[in-house]
């Protein structure tokens, strides 16, 4: 079959799938449920595989990043894979030099703080990611009617990671950049959101069903200053890829000022933490996008029963939407017990059958 065949075939077999349908707001038979970082530590599985193997090279090897996209659909039964890698693999792919440490995340060597290190972030071409292209095919061969979500992250998120060398809670630099050098900051994103789209075409072309932009961290940001300096870019990014009529995922943590911004910025889906329940957030949104979220990733800490009544009140809170997707307020936690995602997602399902 010619790579273009495949690509279609890939998507049209996920074509009709609950969680496509819900990304469109069209009927579904149930509730589609997947979670953010479905795939990883919180399966015994994974740990097995990754044995011994950094994460970024992991997520450079197709055998592996199909095996591991796989397992949590096998074990849990989620409606919608995510392909496994991270945001960082496009910056690794062009020379930046970082690594994602165990326990940390990722660390970058030598920081982006001045106009002369932009030109470190050359554009990003296919066969610097060949091997996404290569797992992408081998995936959705293998999924049939299951659609993989592929993603990347914001300029913003990706910049915060660039400028402050590693993980932050305050953003200190990146602030610091944003007010006292605006164009530096603009001219940052900018590259940034070049590489982004250029990532997420190539996951498209390969065959992935939808794409979600993770901007995690842009809750840090006031309304004004997200409107000013963050949402031209992740606007970029969502019309560069508006063409292929995949649905695109808008999400972030601790966004709930944010959420009609990131539903303006160009997303058909918009993920939501679980600060702000979904029936406040459609209001937030505005009609013509299907919301994802938003149950707390700790509930899953909590004896079934406190589970399953904080799964009801998500639910009744969507009862009134166009559109959807089940999913936790953000990534599972590492320690949380995997059967306990399991009887989730045949929970939400039940629950939800029409
Ligand atoms: O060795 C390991 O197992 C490392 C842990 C790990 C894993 C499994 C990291 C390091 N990344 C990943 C995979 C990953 N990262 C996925 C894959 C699949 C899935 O969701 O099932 C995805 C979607 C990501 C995306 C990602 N990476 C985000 C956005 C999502 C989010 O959680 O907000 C972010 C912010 C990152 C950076 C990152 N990579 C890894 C860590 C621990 C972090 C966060 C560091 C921090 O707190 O700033």
């Amino acid at each position: 079959m010619s790579e273009r065949s495949q690509e279609q075939t890939g998507r049209t077999a996920a074509h009709d799938s609950a969680f496509m349908r819900a990304c469109r707001r069209e009927p579904v038979p149930h509730t589609p449920v997947w979670f953010m970082r479905q795939a990883g530590r919180s399966l015994p599985e994974y740990r097995k595989v990754r044995e011994g193997i950094p994460m970024l090279d992991s997520c450079m090897r197709p055998d592996l990043v199909t095996e591991i996209t796989l397992q949590p659909v096998r074990r849990h039964g989620v409606d919608a894979a995510i392909f496994f890698s991270d945001i960082v693999v496009p910056l690794k792919a062009i020379g930046i030099d970082l690594d994602i440490k165990p326990g940390v995340g990722p660390v970058v060597a030598d920081p982006i703080r001045t106009r002369a290190d932009l030109a470190r972030l050359r554009d990003l071409e296919p066969g610097d990611v060949s091997y996404v292209t290569e797992a992408v095919g081998m995936l959705t061969a293998e999924l049939g009617t299951t659609p993989l979500i592929g993603f990347a992250g914001a300029p913003f998120t990706l910049a915060s990671y660039l400028i402050e060398g590693g993980p932050s809670r305050t953003y200190e630099r990146t602030k610091a950049m944003i007010y006292g050098d605006p164009q530096l900051w603009a001219d940052l994103v900018d590259r940034l959101a070049a590489i982004t789209s250029a990532f997420l075409r190539v996951q498209i072309e390969a065959g992935v069903s939808a794409v979600q932009l993770f901007d995690s961290w842009a809750g840090a940001l006031a309304p004004a200053d997200y409107r000013r300096y963050v949402m031209p870019a992740s606007a970029r990014v969502f019309d560069a890829v508006a063409d292929y009529g995949v649905p695109r995922i808008h999400f972030g943590v601790g966004t709930g000022e944010l959420l009609g911004l990131m539903g303006e910025a160009g997303a058909d889906v918009v993920g939501v933490d679980w600060r702000v329940p979904l029936d406040e957030a459609v209001r937030r949104v505005g009609p013509g996008k299907a919301l994802q979220g938003n149950l707390d990733p700790a509930v899953l800490f909590a004896p079934r029963d406190a589970v399953e009544a904080k799964t009801d009140e998500v639910l009744a809170a969507a009862r009134g939407l166009e559109g959807h997707v089940f999913n936790l307020g953000h990534g599972v936690m590492p320690t949380t017990d995997p059967d306990a995602l399991t009887r989730l997602v045949a929970y939400v399902h039940e629950q939800t059958a029409r």
